[in-house]
């Protein structure tokens, strides 16, 4: 850490967040794109104020059903989301038996490997998207993001994308995966596109989640997401209601 936030700072929270994204970035964890993508999320967070809503929190339910139920589930990593919750990622992985595949936009081999490297620190025993041999393309998507392990997203029925560009979201959901992801915005094409969208942050998500899917529950729910995302805006908008009256 390069700042020492006192506990007291009204945002110290999120300070710290950030301090995480701005030590990923120099430990070649993080894109420098990144860093704008995180600003967007702090933006966002704020709208919905840096808290968990009900909605994530029904979110959050649906998607760990739907990972217990998984026949084969993978869990892909970018720099932005190791950077954050690289024990989680782990702690996830183990509780509902899913893969760890490292995915990025901005692909490049240091990257990839320093992701790796500290997954593996924090515990991870395999990480694909590593090993040229087992790759092979996902149609429809022009980034580095179509290059995919035969093993993990390519065979996978459900795919966790957290922080995510549309496109990869929009070709995975036609090659009939079903998809949860984390985004701060809800208007985003993969909050709209995916099956389960938590609008969290989500180094809060990530620990509900974990909690969540320990209860192992397989039980069948209605969950839609469009409905689901409505309320989310309705929420903000209370919240900015709230906020507008002590201005
Ligand atoms: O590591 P790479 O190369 O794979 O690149 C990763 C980024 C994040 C740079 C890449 O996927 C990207 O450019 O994503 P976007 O299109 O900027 O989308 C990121 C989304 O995540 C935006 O809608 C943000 O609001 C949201 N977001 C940012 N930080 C958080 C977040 N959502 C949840 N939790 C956050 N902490």
């Amino acid at each position: 850490m390069y700042m020492n936030i006192p506990k007291s700072h009204p945002r110290y929270l999120s300070l710290q967040i950030r301090e995480k994204l701005v030590s990923g970035f120099d430990n070649n964890l993080v894109a420098k794109e990144g860093l704008l993508a995180h600003g967007r999320g702090e933006a966002f967070d704020y709208l919905i104020g840096e808290k968990t809503t009900k909605s994530a929190k029904d979110a959050i339910k649906a998607a760990s059903i739907m990972l217990n139920q998984a026949e084969n589930s993978v869990i892909s990593v970018n720099g932005n989301f190791v950077a954050l919750c690289p024990k989680e990622i782990i702690q996830l992985a183990k509780i509902t038996n899913s893969k760890i595949e490292v995915n990025l936009f901005y692909s490049s081999e240091k990257r990839k490997k320093a992701i790796s490297n500290i997954l593996k620190k924090s515990g991870a025993k395999e990480i694909l998207g590593m090993n040229k041999k087992q790759s092979t393309k996902l149609k429809g998507i022009d980034s580095a993001r179509r290059i995919v392990d035969k093993n993990g997203i390519f065979s996978a029925d459900v795919v966790l994308v957290p922080l995510e560009d549309g496109d990869r979201t929009i070709a995975l959901k036609k090659a009939k995966k079903k998809i949860i992801t984390f985004d701060l915005n809800p208007l985003s094409r993969t909050a709209q596109t995916a099956d389960v969208t938590i609008v969290d942050n989500v180094t809060r998500a990530m620990k509900l989640l974990i909690s969540e899917s320990k209860k192992q529950s397989k039980k069948q729910i209605s969950f839609d997401n469009k409905k689901n995302l409505k309320i989310t805006i309705l929420e903000i908008q209370k919240n900015l209601k709230r906020r507008a009256k002590n201005v």
